[in-house]
């Protein structure tokens, strides 16, 4: 029964690759792992909705929200204005505004995180990044995130913490832009940044979102 789960899970989440809107993939790679770590339920962040009309009232929207967080908002937007085209998010110091990712080409791939029942054939972004982004915010180190989606015709980006919970941005950006990525910001000791990329990278996470 769970062999089979693993078998259809593999066969959607090639269809869906091939189906997607940046065109047909160079490479697909799939890991199957038993997990080691027992598996941690969190509920999703609650979301509230920006009443954002334009890519001008998006970035002040995030600007505020930065500052909700004690943050200086104009280095970490250019930051994510700039980004396009990395598998992972940045890892951004929140006090030294330094990148903190081993290799910054890739960045830092939040995964191992699911919520329980049936899926859609297609990417659902929403519910996906509402996902990845309990996770992220239920990570110890982290005081935020922001996001901005790199598929050209998903114009909705979003701010989240667990102090904010899950505002969702809409005309972040505008359509057919390349432009995209994530910015997880980061807040502890220099020595646990190690263990902050492993919590994001393989800490099994459900999100109960029922
Ligand atoms: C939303 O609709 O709430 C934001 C979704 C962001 C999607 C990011 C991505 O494409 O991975
Ligand atoms: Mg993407």
């Amino acid at each position: 029964m769970q062999q089979d789960a693993v078998v259809e899970a593999i066969a959607a989440l090639t269809r869906r690759a091939l189906s997607h809107p940046k065109g047909a993939p160079d490479e697909l790679i799939f890991t199957v792992q038993a997990l080691k770590a027992s598996v941690e339920t969190i509920p999703p962040l609650p979301v509230t909705v920006a009443q954002t009309q334009n890519p001008n009232q998006a970035r002040s929207r995030l600007a505020e929200e930065l500052r909700h967080i004690g943050l200086s908002p104009a280095p970490v937007l250019s930051l994510l204005y700039g980004v396009t085209a990395m598998r992972g998010a940045i890892l951004l110091d929140a006090d030294t505004l330094r990148r903190l990712e081993p290799d910054q080409e890739r960045g830092v791939r939040a995964s191992c995180m699911d919520w329980p029942g049936p899926r859609a054939e297609r990417k659902e972004h929403a519910l996906e990044a509402l996902c990845l982004a309990s996770k992220v915010a239920h990570c110890p180190w982290i005081v935020g995130e922001l996001c901005i989606s790199d598929d050209p015709d998903y114009t909705t980006g979003y701010f989240a913490s667990c102090q904010r919970g899950y505002v969702r941005i809409p005309h972040i950006k505008e359509p057919n832009s390349p432009r995209g990525g994530r910015i997880f910001l980061y807040r502890g000791r220099q020595e646990d940044v190690g263990a902050c990329i492993r919590w994001l990278e393989s800490r099994p996470i459900l999100v109960d979102m029922r």
